[in-house]
């Protein structure tokens, strides 16, 4: 009944409030101050999203490195094979850049190994592109889209290099970033996410 009442009050109220009619003038200071909100939030949105998904990404890079290092610590070699017969699991350090040479990568960490155990889950939203296609199946995407690149130390001897750089670590895992782009180096546009960076 009082809900009814409220109601009735408010059918009365906007009937007054119409036969009033708005001003140009009010409608005018009702936009802009719509306008200033949304300057006000958007970014605020937009920023905090950002910093989210990078976040994300850093804890999956470290995520994948980590899967890497447990499956050597088991199997004493790298998630890569290659060629045929003895040592087919050590050879020249490799690095996955690509979607196809991820895929190998990741079928040893998804339990595709002697031992049929996962080190890693990949779950479908990571593992699908936006062009969405079965072969994506178990490719682990960064937040933007792009597979991670994975570089590993299949030699052995605990290093890594990453443009001419050598690096001491078994794995080194990163993302292109936002911009989807691998950074050339120069510094203001590298939004690259690496785990050497995130270690230091
Ligand atoms: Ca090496
Ligand atoms: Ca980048």
């Amino acid at each position: 009944m009082q809900h009814a009442q409220k109601g009735t009050e408010m059918e009365r109220k906007q009937r007054n409030a119409a036969a009033r009619g708005f001003t140009l003038v009010e409608m005018l200071v009702v936009v802009a101050i719509i306008a200033i909100l949304a300057a006000i939030l958007v970014p605020t949105v937009g920023g905090a999203r950002k910093t989210a998904l990078k976040r994300k990404a850093e804890l999956e890079c470290n995520a994948i490195k980590t899967a890497i290092e447990s499956f050597f610590s088991d199997f004493k070699y790298m998630p890569w094979e290659e060629g045929s017969g003895r040592g087919q699991f050590v050879g020249d350090d490799k690095w996955a850049e690509d979607a196809e040479s991820q895929k190998d990568i990741m079928a040893f960490l998804r339990g595709e190994n002697k031992l049929g155990k996962a080190y890693l889950e990949v779950s479908s939203r990571d593992s699908k592109s936006e062009a969405s296609a079965e072969d994506d199946e178990g490719v682990f995407y960064d937040p933007w889209k792009h597979p991670y690149r994975i570089g590993i130390d299949r030699n052995l001897d605990q290093q890594i290099e990453y443009k001419g750089k050598k690096y001491k670590a078994r794995v080194l895992v990163f993302s292109l970033g936002p911009d989807g782009e691998e950074s050339d180096g120069s510094s203001g546009k590298d939004d690259d996410i690496r785990t050497f960076d995130l270690e230091k």
